[in-house]
């Protein structure tokens, strides 16, 4: 079982994920969810970053109903979300397998200039894609530039990733990974 922190984190992804609000993931929340990132990032629709982003998200959508999916009704219900949650970070061998990959897919598809580092441009776009404001996100790029030098670093964005799903510690700057929690 996870801690009610931890629990609270992983319904704040379920909400973030399900954004047409009918309280499953399907089908419809993908389109919605690419599109958002499009809009943040000023993706021309069809280009090259949308494709890849549209891309690797339906990639780990299927990859989620695979092994989330338990009713097999097509969609991922709360309940079912958890489940697969509370089992793949239940340690760092599920969190490497589960958790990890999508976000080695999204990095290099929001890092613009292909640099390897998240511009502050780039930062507060991808933090806006989780339906933050403005405001937030330049919060937020200051919480998580932990060595303060104007970009975030592959570093600093894991690290706050993988203390997002593996910390207890509810001071941790990287609860609000997704957003104030
Ligand atoms: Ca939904
Ligand atoms: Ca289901
Ligand atoms: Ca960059
Ligand atoms: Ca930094």
């Amino acid at each position: 079982m996870l801690s009610d922190f931890r629990l609270k984190k992983v319904r704040k992804v379920f909400d973030f994920y399900d954004a047409n609000k009918n309280g499953v993931l399907d089908l419809g929340d993908i389109s919605s969810i690419c599109d958002h990132f499009a809009e943040q990032f000023n993706w021309s629709k069809g280009g090259e970053r949308d494709s890849h982003f549209r891309k690797a998200f339906t990639f780990h959508w299927n990859k989620l109903i695979h092994v989330a999916d338990d009713n097999k009704d097509g969609v991922v219900s709360a309940e079912e979300f958890i489940a697969h949650y509370t089992a793949a970070l239940k340690d760092d061998v599920g969190y490497y397998r589960y958790i990890k990959p999508f976000f080695d897919d999204i990095f290099p598809i929001i890092d613009s200039d292909d640099d390897g580092v998240l511009s502050k441009k780039d930062y507060t776009a991808f933090f806006r894609s989780y339906r933050n404001s403005d405001a937030e996100a330049e919060a937020a790029f200051k919480r998580m530039d932990l060595n303060n030098d104007g970009v975030i670093s592959h570093y600093e964005l894991y690290t706050m990733y993988y203390n997002f799903h593996m910390s207890e510690d509810q001071n941790d700057a990287s609860k609000d990974f997704f957003g104030s929690l």
